[in-house]
């Protein structure tokens, strides 16, 4: 945990409102594992909140304005009133995201009497447009602020994911699913967490014992609000609409093989991702249970080939990246891109032994396009977003 970043939010909270903050929490990212592309389809994954985090402090305010100062943005301020309407902003993003949230949170007060306004500073340590879910991070701690107030009435982690989730779908503007804002609420130390994101049955499954989580960051920006996402959404719901079920999670690979060949070849091959990394998700959780790293390779390497080939979301680079890692770690663990794809981070489950061959192999062979060298984050499993 990284107590320099509460410290240096408490200063800047201080230098801009001239008192102390009283609240502080954080909200962590995430890393998914496996079951990519899943979670709208009603499906599973196998995510882990991680140790970078977004941190606010605060201080409730006795009237219903909001001052929200981003440390990571030169203390740029974003000022409005509980009592007009919220609007989205044009830019700064980080902005909407909490507006966002303000504005779930007063759709669900009758009259919106139960907030009050607050000072707060936000700071985070997430890299960002990496697909380490910076933005659920922030969302989530928005909420878990508002739900640790003494007045107000808290929500659950689970009920804080979806305010959080709804707040990106409806007022940003990114049709995600919920799988980030779970990973981030509900995160446990040490443990990845089976999620069914329809049911929101969420199951920690522990990390083995010696292996380490590595992240690598390609240095290929992605946005998700902007990129491919809500194309790829759009075609699995069509695909569902074709087996006339509500999600594809309802499909199973030999409903598939049946019917599918009435799709046209792209949806198909979508279709095809999502339903078998859904198994992939379920042979996964039972093979980390059981400790077996080398399974969970043979899954992560399948999780990537469909990303790259059936779900095209995959970019050179990430191959490439991908490839290095596999060839230093051989069959003793695995190695997938993670996240909404398009850039962004490749994940590694491996023998900790393995973690600097890994790590020489990448300084000597793999540059980004722009000749950026990859970051590497060794994490450990985290727990969810709370008081601090
Ligand atoms: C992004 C989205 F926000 C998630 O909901 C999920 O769909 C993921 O991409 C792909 O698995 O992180």
């Amino acid at each position: 945990m990284n107590d320099s970043l509460t410290a240096r939010a408490a200063d800047v909270f201080l230098a801009a409102f001239g008192q102390p903050a009283t609240i502080r929490v954080q909200a962590p990212g995430r890393v998914n594992l496996i079951g990519e592309h899943t979670d709208y389809n009603g499906g599973l994954v196998l995510p882990c909140a991680i140790g970078y985090r977004t941190v606010i402090v605060a201080r409730p305010r006795t009237d219903r304005r909001m001052r929200v100062v981003a440390a990571d943005y030169d203390d740029a301020i974003d000022e409005y009133a509980l009592d007009a309407p919220i609007e989205r902003l044009a830019a700064p993003m980080w902005a909407n995201y909490v507006r966002g949230v303000v504005h779930e949170l007063l759709q669900r007060e009758p009259g919106g009497q139960g907030l009050r306004g607050m000072d707060m500073v936000i700071a985070g340590d997430v890299p960002q447009g990496a697909g380490l879910s910076s933005s659920a991070s922030l969302s989530v701690a928005v909420c878990t602020l508002f739900s640790a107030l003494p007045d107000y009435p808290g929500l659950g982690p689970i009920e804080a994911a979806l305010v959080a989730q709804r707040a990106e779908n409806d007022f940003v503007g990114c049709k995600c699913g919920n799988m980030d804002q779970i990973s981030s609420a509900c995160g446990v130390q040490d443990h990845a967490l089976l999620i069914d994101c329809r049911s929101l049955e969420v199951s920690p499954v522990p990390i083995p014992a010696g292996a380490a989580i590595m992240i690598v960051e390609s240095h290929i920006t992605r946005g998700l609000v902007d990129s491919a996402y809500n194309t790829r959404r759009a075609q699995c719901e069509e695909a569902a609409r074709h087996f006339s079920v509500p999600a594809l999670r309802d499909v199973d690979l030999a409903m598939l093989a049946e019917k599918g060949g009435e799709l046209d070849p792209v949806t198909l091959r979508r279709a095809r991702h999502v339903i078998s990394e859904n198994e992939r998700v379920v042979a996964a959780a039972q093979a980390m249970a059981a400790g077996d790293l080398e399974r969970m390779g043979e899954l992560m390497a399948a999780s990537h080939a469909s990303m790259r080939d059936d779900f095209e979301i995959t970019v050179p680079a990430i191959d490439r990246l991908v490839d290095i890692i596999k060839g230093a770690i051989g069959p003793a663990g695995g190695v997938r891109m993670t996240g909404g794809g398009f850039g962004g981070c490749v994940v590694a489950l491996v023998p900790e032994e393995l973690v600097e061959p890994a790590r020489q192999a990448l300084t000597r062979d793999y540059r980004a396009p722009n000749g950026a060298q990859a970051t590497v984050h060794v994490c450990r499993a985290a727990a969810g977003a709370g008081r601090l």
